[in-house]
């Protein structure tokens, strides 16, 4: 890892100037999409779209299945900013680049950020295909002081220590339930507890029995940096995962995590996820 400084408060800026400089969407919502979940960035009307190699202080994206765009355009007629593609922490990269482009989003205007995610099933109850709103995370990572919040703290972004027990907007909760519902989506909703690790590697089935039995409804390797580093910086946040598998919790069983199977799902239910986020955005009120 880099050191646990990042990006300063200049570099942000200097990125979200050129970035501005080169578009006149102004965004109010920021999207984030997960592995084989980058359809969405299509939908956009009027694109502008930048690759990550272009953008300056920008990391760039390793992984199969993440595209490495950064894409503005208009969703329903509301102006947003869509990464297709993000960054993990098992490419290498420090905890701030990871959740740099976060800090872009609120320099640009962004005032809600919507993230997706594939996710491993770990509830009993949960299907392959299902889709569960975040309502609160475990972050493991965190636990060992792997916090992209670690360092200096920036107060042009936010305070020393922010809480977490009001990460995941009730209102955009109660929203996204209520726009699922009405997509006729309730039958493979749900809402539930995201679990993150640093991966690569997959879980053991002891490390999946013990994060089930800890709280956790889903496990993957995302996406709670990012709420972390949207809240510090006051902006709303909405986080969702596709379950693309069921995590391995038994010895008995035959299966295991693959990236391959990760990515079919994701294509299986796209049309879905894209759907709901983009009734979302449509509904979201700005403020
Ligand atoms: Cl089973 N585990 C992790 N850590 N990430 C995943 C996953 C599982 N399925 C999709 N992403």
């Amino acid at each position: 890892p880099e050191s646990t400084t990042g990006p300063s408060f200049e570099d942000c800026s200097a990125t979200a100037e050129w970035l501005l400089s080169q578009t006149d969407i102004r965004p109010l919502v920021g999207i984030v999409c997960g592995s084989g979940l980058g359809g969405l960035a299509e939908m956009l009307k009027d694109q502008k779209a930048f690759k990550y190699s272009n953008i300056p202080n920008f990391p760039q994206s390793t992984v199969h299945g993440h595209a490495g765009m950064l894409v503005f355009g208009t969703l329903k007629g509301k102006p947003c900013v869509c990464m297709q593609g993000r960054f993990h922490l098992y490419e290498g990269y420090s905890i701030q680049k990871v959740t740099l482009p976060i800090r872009i989003f609120k320099l640009l205007g962004v005032k809600t950020v919507l993230l997706t995610n594939a996710a491993g099933g770990l509830n009993p109850d949960y299907k392959v295909g299902d889709i569960m709103l975040i309502k609160d995370h475990i972050n493991i990572p965190g636990f060992a002081g792997n916090n992209p919040l670690t360092g200096p703290n920036e107060e042009r972004f936010g305070i020393r220590f922010p809480s977490m027990s009001d990460a995941y907007d009730k209102e955009l909760l109660q929203l996204a339930k209520a726009v699922g519902v009405e997509l006729g989506y309730g039958d493979f909703l749900h809402e539930g507890v995201y679990c993150v690790l640093g991966g690569p590697s997959f879980e053991t089935i002891a490390e999946c029995r013990m994060m089930h039995k800890l709280g956790a409804d889903a496990v993957g390797m995302s996406t709670v940096h990012e709420v972390i580093v949207a809240r510090h910086c006051g902006m709303r946040v909405l986080a969702l995962s596709l379950i693309t598998n069921q995590a391995v919790m038994n010895y008995d069983s035959q299966k295991k995590a693959n990236h391959e199977e990760v990515l079919e799902t994701g294509q299986l239910r796209a049309e879905q996820l894209e759907r709901l986020v983009t009734s979302m955005v449509d509904r979201i009120e700005d403020h």
